[in-house]
């Protein structure tokens, strides 16, 4: 009997003090990475995917990094004559429990504008993101420019896009 209550009461004790540490890691970030900018460019963008251990859905509502002014999510999509446009995306992202959103070239990712500095190769770069439930979950990620779209189906379309991208957009921007 002693060793249960024993036991028990040092489970209680683990799941007080480890429980809210654990929910900052309800949201997983894996294969998180930027591509590296010119010492012209003013933006840069940012690939990862992002998975929902929380148990309930949420939504990515923001981000935030000390390199860049401000940072936005975006999409492309393709208009009516077969042109891909990139635009913010509108009331965040959504991503419901247990779900995995997909950063990638080609698609949806994040915008830094006003890049305060350039990202080099091989810099770690720290951002932060605002979750409407889980709050904010600061990440780093690996500036490398070598890194290649992980989804074989979509490496044609993401090379195509990812040559017009973000250099027209850091014309947009200015
Ligand atoms: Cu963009």
């Amino acid at each position: 009997m002693k060793p249960t209550l024993l036991a028990r009461a040092f489970w209680a004790f683990v799941l007080l003090f480890t429980g809210p540490l654990a929910a900052a890691e309800t949201m997983m970030v894996h294969d998180a990475y930027a591509r590296s900018s010119t010492a012209a460019s003013t933006s840069g963008a940012a690939f990862m995917m992002l998975m929902n251990h929380s148990g309930a859905d949420d939504r990515l509502i923001g981000v935030s990094s000390d390199v860049a002014e401000r940072v936005e999510l975006h999409q492309h999509s393709e208009d009516a004559n077969g042109v891909m446009r990139m635009g913010e995306i509108e009331g965040g992202v959504p991503i419901a429990a247990d779900q995995v959103h997909i950063f990638q070239r080609g698609g949806d990712h994040l915008m830094f504008l006003g890049l305060k500095r350039p990202l080099v190769q091989d810099d770690v770069i720290k951002v932060t993101l605002e979750f409407e439930k889980a709050g904010a979950v600061e990440i780093e990620i690996l500036v490398d420019q070598e890194r290649q779209p992980g989804q074989e189906g979509m490496q044609h379309d993401a090379t195509k896009h990812g040559t017009m991208d973000h250099s027209s957009h850091g014309k947009m921007s200015n």
